[in-house]
């Protein structure tokens, strides 16, 4: 896996880390690991790939699955400070209220390794680092890829009014990834020299799932049946939900209305070459080599960047197909 970008380099806290130990030997280490849980095909993908990465690098992982609550993650922390593993690793679900839990893993001198989403502390020594992807420029490329697909196929709206409407499905509320993939949006919308040609005519979470994706998208079409130009889907998963729903409507996805979202997981994959969905921006999920990679960097007592993006790309319907067999989730 290549590395995009180091964004702060930093000593660690190798009081906390290094524990006058010498090079950490990879089946000496416990690693206590809390997931969020099982809401998309991305999830299932980056556990798939934690437990395989600790297993090839021989590494005693405990893992606990959240169920999307974050009580859950801080009862798992609290075990593995408990059961005094080497260090925790978690996602946090949302970006808030891990101060408590975080001072009590410093107080037990267990070093934290965040991955996926990010977290706000009042002290940024509350963890190591942070490996992961980076959800504003996602929600950047969204906004790029629409804005230039809608100029190079003159889309023009539906109801002959003068502005593409826009209608979100947004993700976890309080989610570093919801937050951050609607501001680079959000943001790039509004940098552009065409701004004035859309319009944000709904937005709402929907969690994440393709279940919540279906049902949120039902109730947009109920009251904007003839409005809506265009699906942004802070997931496959729901833009795959919302797929349903367009049809059940009588209206035909990837056409009446344009669908982009993010992640790049296989279904959104079958969903273009079907042509049933536009285009998907990369969320890459295969972080467990570089998380246990930086976990023994951590454990030595090495100095490990603050925050490191995995790489990502954005692909369209044009090439779904000559791109599916070459993709790993
Ligand atoms: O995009 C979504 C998942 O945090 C980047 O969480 C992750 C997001 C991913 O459930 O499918």
């Amino acid at each position: 896996m290549k590395l995009v970008k180091a964004v702060l380099a930093v000593s660690i806290g190798a009081a906390i880390a290094a524990q006058s130990m010498s090079a950490v030997q990879a089946k000496d280490l416990t690693i206590g690991f809390s997931q969020i849980g099982a809401e998309s095909e991305w999830r299932i993908a980056n556990t798939n790939d934690v437990k395989a990465a600790a297993a090839k690098n021989n590494i005693n992982l405990k893992f606990s699955d959240a169920q999307q609550k974050q009580e859950n993650q801080i009862k798992a922390i609290r075990t593995f400070i408990a059961q005094k593993v080497d260090l925790i690793g978690f996602v946090p679900i949302v970006a808030t209220g891990w101060d408590n839990i975080l001072r009590e893993a410093k107080r037990a001198k267990i070093p934290v390794l965040i991955m996926d989403r990010d977290l706000t502390v009042s002290d940024p020594s509350l963890y190591i680092a942070k490996i992961g992807t980076d959800s504003y420029t996602e929600g950047r490329k969204v906004f790029d890829w629409l804005d230039d697909y809608i100029h190079k196929n003159n889309v023009k709206p539906r109801n002959g009014g003068d502005k593409i409407n826009i209608v979100i499905l947004e993700g976890t509320v309080g989610a570093s990834v919801t937050t951050g993939r609607g501001n680079g949006f959000n943001d790039a919308l509004k940098e552009s020299p065409n701004k004035d040609m859309y319009k944000i005519l709904a937005s709402q979470t929907g969690d994440f799932t393709y279940q919540k994706g279906q049902e949120v998208m039902e109730s947009f079409l109920m009251s904007n049946r003839n409005d809506i130009d265009v699906l942004f889907a802070m997931n496959d998963d729901m833009a795959l939900g919302a797929i349903q729903a367009i049809e059940a409507a009588g209206l035909v996805p990837a056409k009446d209305i344009i669908i982009v979202s993010v992640d790049g997981v296989k279904g959104i994959f079958q969903a273009m070459m079907e042509g049933k969905a536009n285009a998907t921006v990369e969320c890459n999920p295969l972080q467990g080599e570089l998380f246990f990679e930086t976990a023994k960097k951590i454990l030595n007592g090495e100095a490990v960047p603050k925050s490191v993006f995995v790489e990502e790309g954005v692909f369209s319907a044009e090439t779904a197909k000559e791109v599916f067999p070459t993709r790993k989730y």
